[in-house]
């Protein structure tokens, strides 16, 4: 069903799963502090041990062989090998340890793809202000190239930054992820804004100084639901999904893949609420002096979830913020089913329409599915028949896609490996393929029903068959 060189993969983050928060010389991140001040997480919980991978790191790469993966998408903890952002200091410690990780998987067969920043900035960069700072791209940028340059001879699969969206939004309008900013309308486009800007100066380093010997790929990774209007019949509908996919998706996705710019709804809807209240716009332009954003992606990576319906509404008062800019509201549909938390309704065939979409908007890229995943609430309960059955139906929307679409789909990366710190969640909400006892110095992995469904599908697919 697919094709043999089909990447199989899990992946997790470093705050989520190595714990060691302060281990041989390691800087602290910005999670580091958010979840050290009181009622961000639930149960004030932290991951200052989380799965305790730092070191256990032999237990992953064991969960990783039971599963069969091709692949295993881990991001790199930025303060653990710099760990003052810059690399004036680096911390032979943190080095040692992710090229003990890449080597071993290696040798396992298993290729790595690696993400440069999973949410975790280094505190010392927020303190000079963090991503609202144009600064903090051009560290980021050194940053990149330190790691192209330390383990891009192994490393063939790169995403800059995960999300910019949750780290813009979550961290910066909603305040529920770190730094826990809630700066209404301004921040978040700032944020976003200083990512690309990371993203493109990193991508441009690494086609100038490392793609000629290193023949790997760069991406950026964003999430997204699918969305659909409301009433289908209804234009009003039509237009908000247009206007939330052009906040979301074409946020990040359209400067990358079609224009080198924001999606001109998203421009025209921010420009005209800014006017109205007499003010000059608040999303930021790119500017002709810097590195062209267009074409810097050499694949689509992306996190899907989940689907919404979508109809006008939302707005904040008086004030001006993302949600009067956008209009929207979006709405569950009754009829699908939600798992262990809220926000997570069970739509699998979303995915396979978000990938058509993906191929007709963005002109066929070559496309990663880097995260999908289920959560499951509550104890060790490994007959997680429901999540088995969610990978099944997932997988089988991704073959249509490939099949049926002609969607250039070439991985799929199931979120995540092991039960991990969910951030706002804590360790309450569980996406693992490996139970995890968090109650256990050793931290014992279990195989869920899930993660043995997953592992049947690889070898069945792996060499080509059926
Ligand atoms: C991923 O984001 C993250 O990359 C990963 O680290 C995380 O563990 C995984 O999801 C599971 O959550 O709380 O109602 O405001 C997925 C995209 C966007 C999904 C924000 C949750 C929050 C909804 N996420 N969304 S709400």
């Amino acid at each position: 069903m697919f094709p043999r060189d089909f990447a199989w993969g899990a992946a997790t983050a470093a705050y989520q799963i190595e714990g060691g928060w302060q281990a041989d010389g390691k800087g602290a991140s910005i999670w580091d502090t958010f979840t050290h001040e009181r009622g961000r997480v639930f149960g004030e919980q932290n991951g200052d041990e989380a799965c305790r991978s730092y070191e256990l790191w032999e237990n992953d790469l064991e969960c990783i062989q039971t599963l069969g993966l091709t692949h295993y998408r881990l991001s790199l903890s930025w303060a653990r090998l710099l760990p003052n952002g810059t690399t004036r200091h680096v911390n032979q410690k943190g080095v040692a340890y992710y090229n003990k990780v890449i080597d071993d998987l290696l040798a396992c067969n298993v290729s790595p793809m690696v993400t440069l920043y999973h949410f975790d900035l280094p505190q010392a960069l927020q303190a000079q202000g963090g991503w609202k700072s144009a600064g903090t791209a051009t560290l980021f940028d050194s940053y990149a190239k330190f790691c192209f340059h330390t383990f891009g001879d192994r490393v063939k699969l790169w995403i800059t930054i995960n999300e910019p969206y949750v780290c813009a939004k979550l961290g910066h309008e909603d305040g529920i992820h770190a730094p826990g900013l809630k700066e209404l309308g301004t921040a978040a486009y700032l944020v976003g804004h200083n990512m690309l800007r990371a993203h493109t100066m990193a991508w441009h380093s690494y086609d100038s100084l490392y793609r000629t010997e290193q023949k790997g790929a760069v991406s950026l990774a964003v999430n997204s639901d699918w969305l659909e209007p409301l009433n289908a019949g209804c234009t009003e509908d039509i237009a908000a999904t247009e206007r939330l996919l052009a906040f979301t998706l074409g946020w990040f996705a359209w400067p990358l893949f079609v224009t080198g710019d924001y999606p001109e709804i998203m421009r025209s809807a921010i420009d005209a609420q800014s006017k109205k209240s007499g003010c000059s716009s608040r999303l930021p332009s790119f500017s002709k002096d810097e590195p062209a954003i267009l074409g810097t992606a050499d694949f689509f990576a992306l996190n899907y979830y989940t689907s919404r319906k979508v109809k006008p509404g939302g707005g904040c008062g008086e004030k001006l913020c993302m949600k009067s800019d956008r209009d929207v509201e979006d709405v569950l549909d009754p009829s699908w089913p939600i798992c262990g938390v809220s926000w997570l309704a069970v739509v699998p065939e979303g995915l396979r329409k978000l990938l058509k979409y993906i191929k007709d908007t963005f002109n066929n890229p070559a496309v990663y599915v880097t995260e999908n995943g289920f959560s499951q609430v509550g104890p060790l309960q490994t007959e997680d028949v429901q999540r088995a059955q969610f990978y099944k139906d997932t997988i089988a929307e991704v073959a249509k896609a490939l099949q049926e679409d002609g969607v250039n789909v070439r991985g799929y990366f199931a979120w995540s490996l092991l039960d991990n710190f969910e951030w706002a969640d804590g360790f309450s909400v569980r996406f693992g393929l490996f139970h995890v006892d968090f109650k256990d110095a050793e931290r014992q992995r279990t195989l869920y029903q899930s993660g043995q469904e997953y592992a049947k599908i690889i070898s069945k697919n792996k060499c080509g068959q059926s």
